[in-house]
């Protein structure tokens, strides 16, 4: 996000000077009190409470930290390329960042959710989106390794995503630009935005057994920006909440022109009836697409990618009772749902109030037609039908909400830099605490949840400044950790992120740390190129094509001297770490190989892909030191010329 917009905004909005120095309260060293230190320690050898699972933004990676600690536990990559881990550089893993642009190897993740089960976590599967080039990611726990990514088509940006429904039923995304339906941008004019860009809300079911995705149905909408959204629960399950904002359909200096209209919209879809329509067939065909599927199956060891044309979309124009509009002042960002799926709380980053809006006045309100007016031929309910009540003065530059579990709620204020506990029911202002600065999304561990655990929550801050010691012109980002089981809520640490952090999600550590996978079974190992043993290693030639067998095991590898190799073949060296002990994993690096390093956990196989391309003796090492015998993990490559007759020995 643009933060000097914001500020501007503020100074616009409020016509208060504010700058950073300012939200700095003097000695901000002593907003740190009393026990803090205690709060936040996790002593050697112990574990944290809670698993952290924070976006890493633009890194395009996935970063897992213990709370309260804050240490980092794991970098996982899910659209980006990761050298530590192989990722994306060995033949397994490079279909996983494929699209049908080729491989983007890179995107811009926002939003994690954790999945769940009748409403509360279920340690299962972590999903993550692309802002960027569309995509849905799925994290399997067991592993915490990315299993599946699925692009979505008919969309310019995936932001609003990937949030879930309460049984994990369907991970939801809502495209951040309209754009014209895919297949015919090439012949729209872009001033005519709003006869032919469309907004689509994506919904991919997600399989119980094995967490495997699909693009169910799509909705197609009027064209407007959707930034964020909820699924209901309790008694709004069957719900799915949209912020919606440039409702003025500008295409040009929204920063303006889609900041006019006082009020944007919430929509909410009613996705029950999205599936009667279904059945029903009043979903249209859609086949001229292109959009692809990329899975990691952990017995084959190896990543497909498979291109997809066809999608189902359900007009909300013409399907009565799938969508509705609710008045929400102004460019509204976050939108949350509290604990018992009453009250749906929008955030309007340039509204000077927070207004909360009641489902079962939403439903008074359709059933009993009290419409203002349509939009794009979608209905849209009275504001004061819909709302529950608003929270007067509550800062400046609302973003996100969580719950407390409490009958509270936090709000993140980015522009006022602070976070504001209110009650949801009386809508009074309990607290506020300052953000060191400017809090993007806040958290508190399965505050999305039917029952959050209300101990702690954690700012995800966009500005550093002064919060750590200086590492040139670009600063590390930051997260702090607050105390909100009292009254007041308490500041215990600061920790630094990888990647500008946006959302996350935390997790009780029991319900993760005991299906953590321990290691891949070397008699379950399907990989097509897997040596199950040191007599099997070989080398064999076909064609231009070498396939190198290796296995890896304390402390050598098998085999270590290759000759008869020629320059500019193709050589596949398929390493499998026939290991069976846990944490043993070996690494494999060629002198001058540009497809990087694999790293082969216990049971596994995976391929670095080499065309030598020139003569010589090539050492080969282990890059993870594995024993005391590490440095003499090594072989060689003899690499002669095309066409010599030197013959394939090892
Ligand atoms: Cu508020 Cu992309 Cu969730 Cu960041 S968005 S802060
Ligand atoms: S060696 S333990 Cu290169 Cu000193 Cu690593
Ligand atoms: Cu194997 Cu170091």
């Amino acid at each position: 996000m643009n933060f000097k917009k914001y500020v501007l905004f503020g100074l616009a909005t409020a016509g208060m000077l504010l700058s950073f120095e300012s939200c700095k309260p003097k000695g901000a060293g002593n907003a740190v009190s009393g026990n803090a230190a205690e709060k936040t320690y996790v002593a050697p050898g112990q574990y944290d409470e809670f698993y952290n699972f924070a976006s890493g933004g633009f890194s395009g990676q996935l970063s897992v930290y213990g709370l309260p600690s804050g240490r980092l536990l794991r970098v996982i990559p899910v659209f980006s390329l990761d050298p530590e881990k192989g990722w994306g550089f060995s033949e397994e893993t490079k279909p996983m960042l494929e699209t049908s642009h080729g491989s983007v190897p890179w995107d811009d993740l926002h939003h994690v959710q954790l999945s769940k089960t009748d409403g509360d976590y279920d340690g299962r599967w972590v999903f993550a989106n692309a802002n960027n080039t569309p995509r849905i990611a799925r994290i399997d726990l067991t592993t915490f390794r990315t299993a599946e990514i699925l692009e979505l088509p008919n969309s310019g940006g995936n932001h609003s995503s990937p949030f879930i429904t309460e049984n994990t039923e369907y991970v939801v995304a809502g495209t951040r630009f309209s754009v014209p339906m895919d297949g015919e941008g090439g012949d729209v004019p872009i001033n005519t935005y709003k006869q032919n860009f469309r907004g689509t809300l994506s919904f991919v079911s997600v399989n119980k057994d094995n967490g495997n995705m699909e693009l169910a149905f799509q909705i197609e909408t009027p064209g407007v920006n959707y930034d964020l959204s909820r699924a209901g629960k309790g008694v709004s399950h069957g719900w799915f909440f949209f912020s919606t904002y440039n409702t003025e359909q500008a295409n040009t200096l929204l920063e303006v022109n889609a900041s006019k209209n006082d009020k944007d919209f919430v929509l909410a879809v009613n996705w029950k009836k999205a599936e009667e329509y279904l059945k029903a067939g009043k979903g249209k065909k859609v086949s001229n697409l292109k959009y692809v599927h990329n899975k990691y199956d952990d017995h084959t060891h190896t990543a497909t990618s498979t291109l997809k044309t066809e999608t189902i979309v359900l007009n909300a124009e013409e399907l009565e009772g799938l969508c509705y509009y609710i008045p929400c002042p102004k460019s509204p960002h976050g939108v949350d749902v509290d604990p018992s799926g009453e009250y749906i709380v929008g955030s309007g980053k340039l509204a000077a109030l927070i207004p909360v809006f009641s489902f079962s006045k939403i439903q008074k309100a359709i059933a009993g037609k009290q419409f203002e007016g349509e939009f794009g031929g979608i209905p849209v309910i009275k504001y004061e039908a819909a709302l529950h009540g608003e929270v007067e003065k509550p800062g400046l530059g609302p973003l996100h909400t969580e719950f407390d579990g409490r009958g509270n709620a936090i709000t993140s204020f980015f522009v006022s830099s602070e976070l504001v506990k209110w009650n949801i029911k009386d809508l009074k202002i309990l607290d506020r605490v300052p953000t060191f600065y400017s809090v993007g999304h806040l958290m508190i561990p399965g505050g999305d949840t039917k029952s959050p655990e209300g101990k702690y929550v954690v700012a995800y801050n966009k500005i550093t400044k002064d919060r750590f010691l200086p590492t040139g012109p670009e600063l590390a980002h930051s997260a702090q950790i607050y105390d909100i089981s009292g009254d007041k809520m308490q500041l215990l640490l600061d920790f630094p992120t990888i990647g500008e952090p946006h959302y996350a999600q935390a997790v009780k550590a029991e319900k993760v740390k005991d299906r953590s996978l321990k290691i891949f079974k070397i008699e379950e190992n399907k990989h097509p190129f897997f040596t199950k043993g040191e007599n099997e290693a070989r080398v064999e030639r076909k064609g231009n094509d070498v396939h190198v067998y290796l296995t890896t095991i304390r402390s050598h590898f098998a085999p270590d001297n290759i000759e008869g190799i020629q320059q500019g073949d193709n050589v596949y060296f398929h390493v499998t770490n026939i290991e069976q002990d846990w944490d043993m994993p070996h690494g494999f690096a060629i002198k001058g190989a540009r497809n990087g390093e694999l790293l082969v956990l216990p049971g596994e196989t995976q391929t670095l892909k080499w065309v030598p391309d020139r003569i010589g003796i090539f050492p080969f090492y282990c890059t993870d030191f594995c024993s005391a015998l590490h440095q003499e993990m090594q072989g060689y490559i003899r690499v002669s010329k095309k066409g010599s007759n030197v013959p394939i020995t090892y």
